[in-house]
């Protein structure tokens, strides 16, 4: 009695087990690129699935803390982060997860390169992602800004491969009134200094990855007159370094550490403003538009970490399948079993070819080598791939625990903590609504190219596939769909405007 105990689903190499990612790359990448980057990815997939899966774990398992005072009273606001957080950072570094995308070894392939990385990195990475996605940003915002000074330096350090010079960056844009409305939400002002600098002045309601090196942040410019312009049109960004040389921080003091639902290994605070030195970086009044480069860099992280749980726990479920018995045989024996697991394979499949697609267009971005249709595409499907992939990941993950039955709700099994981290993606960067609106302004800000892009890239698709004769039948199928959504977005197009107006 009671000799019997189920076997844990073990991961294997998760480059070597992914068939679609590999084909994907082979798709994407001119042969020689591919060769090279199988080689990095096929000895990381094992790396992921063994020491930086237990990394993460041990982050779940020691969340940061806060010490605000030292022994002798004086305040220091320090975030105490476990020696595998820090790991993570140098492994970070070292494997190029950042430097990958801005060395362009690669060119316009580098990204899609950084993309798989970053999607075999994620699930086991005890959500480092986060941090990386908002250094990703901050480097992109420096990069097209060509900053020069201090925030032009600091690009050095966000693309090194040097774990001791590697920095990472937050993004500190949401306050008390607001995190989807900064326009409104926003309170923090910046006052000038004679040397060129600002003094900040304010509170951030979230900063996700306090421990962070640097941050970019949005405030509004007094006049003389202690005047601020309201709305959008006052907000500017400004570059900050979080501690001096001394470890003391500038201006800034950390009021508590958030109680989180899930995303505990990370330290997401509130924090007071109270004269933070800072350097503004956009031109003033372009602050949203400025960070707009971070947010739809940080909203492709966020398609990545979505489809990337998708992925962990459809290949947990898929193992855990092979191993269970009930009814007189494994579980993926029956039929039924069988039938969610592809359903959601065919989820997390769909979710990963949109972002190589996304890494794709950047890549082309970025190298100067987009067409109009490209630079449409990607800018519509920022934000239509972060809020789909996000809803699809809730769904998909919960459905996958359930595949294991009562040990799916269990937390010592690490399936409780993936649901957890998994929900808080419809949510930060944008909530589903917002990127909804988003949408719609593209639309009628490109006064319908951006459909038209869309359906182009489509029909492109489609006219290959069907050359192809097994694919043909699903094209013709496609094809009528097509024509289908051609006549609703007419129709679309010409409401946008009114649509977009009413809703805001
Ligand atoms: C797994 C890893 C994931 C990463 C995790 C990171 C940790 C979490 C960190 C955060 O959550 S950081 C906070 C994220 N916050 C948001 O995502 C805010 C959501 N709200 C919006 O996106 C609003 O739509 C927005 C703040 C942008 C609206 O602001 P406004 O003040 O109403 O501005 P408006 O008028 O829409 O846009 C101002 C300018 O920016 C316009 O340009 P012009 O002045 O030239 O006309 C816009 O076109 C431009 N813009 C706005 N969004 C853009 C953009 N340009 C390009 N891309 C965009 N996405
Ligand atoms: P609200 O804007 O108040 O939204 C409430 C509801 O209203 C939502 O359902 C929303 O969809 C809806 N809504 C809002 N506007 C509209 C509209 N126009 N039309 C229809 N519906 C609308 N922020 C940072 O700046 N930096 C960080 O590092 C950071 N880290 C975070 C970490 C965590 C764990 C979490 C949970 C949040 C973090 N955030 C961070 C904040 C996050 O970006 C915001 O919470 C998010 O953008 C939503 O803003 P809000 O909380 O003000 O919600």
């Amino acid at each position: 009695i009671g000799s019997f105990f189920q076997g844990a689903p073990s991961l294997g190499n998760q480059y070597a087990e992914d068939a679609l990612l590999r084909g994907g790359l082979k798709r994407l990448l001119p042969p020689q690129v591919f060769a090279e980057v199988t080689q990095d990815l096929q000895r990381f997939g094992a790396r992921v699935s063994g020491e930086i899966l237990s990394l993460g774990q041990e982050c779940e398992a020691n969340p940061p803390r806060l010490q605000q005072f030292d022994g002798w009273g004086r305040r220091v606001d320090h975030i105490l982060t476990c020696p595998a957080w820090k790991k993570l950072k140098d492994i970070s570094a070292e494997e190029g997860l950042i430097a990958i995308g801005y060395e362009r070894k690669y060119a316009r392939w580098s990204r899609v390169y950084q993309v798989a990385k970053l999607f075999l990195f994620s699930p086991s990475s005890g959500v480092f992602l986060c941090p990386l996605a908002m250094t990703d940003g901050a480097t992109k915002v420096l990069e097209v800004m060509n900053s020069s000074g201090p925030p032009g330096e600091a690009l050095g350090h966000l693309t090194s491969r040097d774990p001791e010079h590697f920095w990472t960056s937050g993004q500190w844009m949401t306050e008390r009134k607001g995190g989807s409305d900064v326009a409104y939400g926003t309170e923090t002002v910046a006052l000038p200094q004679e040397d060129g600098t600002y003094k900040l002045f304010g509170f951030k309601w979230f900063t996700s990855a306090t421990d962070a090196d640097m941050t970019l942040t949005l405030a509004r410019i007094m006049d003389a007159r202690g005047s601020v312009i309201k709305g959008t049109r006052g907000l500017s960004l400004f570059f900050l370094k979080l501690r001096d040389e001394q470890g003391r921080l500038n201006g800034l003091e950390i009021q508590r550490l958030k109680e989180k639902l899930g995303t505990r290994q990370l330290a997401t605070a509130e924090l007071l403003l109270d004269g933070a030195q800072a350097h503004l970086i956009s031109q003033e009044g372009r602050g949203v538009a400025t960070i707009a480069n971070m947010l739809n860099i940080t909203r492709i992280y966020n398609a990545i970490g979505a489809v990337s749980f998708m992925r962990r726990v459809v290949n947990m479920a898929r193992e855990y399948a092979t191993q269970r018995f009930v009814f007189g045989k494994l579980i993926k024996d029956h039929p039924l079993h069988t039938q969610t697991l592809a359903q959601m394979e065919v989820q997390t499949r769909g979710g990963l070819l949109l972002v190589l697609e996304m890494g794709r267009l950047l890549g082309l971005e970025e190298t100067n080598a987009a067409s109009a249709q490209d630079s449409h595409l990607l800018r519509l499907l920022t934000s239509v791939i972060k809020l789909y992939t996000a809803k699809q990941a809730m769904a998909v993950v919960s459905e996958g625990l359930e595949c294991f039955g009562g040990q799916g709700y269990m937390e010592d099994t690490s399936l409780a903590g993936i649901l957890r981290d998994t929900q808080v993606l419809t949510i930060w960067e944008g909530t589903t609504n917002v990127l909804a609106l988003d949408t719609l302004h593209v639309l009628t800000r490109s006064q319908g190219q951006v459909l038209q892009a869309f359906s182009a890239s489509v029909q492109e698709k489609v006219a290959r596939a069907s050359q192809q004769p097994e694919l043909a039948p699903s094209a013709r199928r496609l094809q009528d769909a097509l024509g289908r959504l051609a006549g609703q977005l007419e129709g679309l197009q010409g409401h946008s405007n009114s649509m977009e107006m009413a809703a805001r």
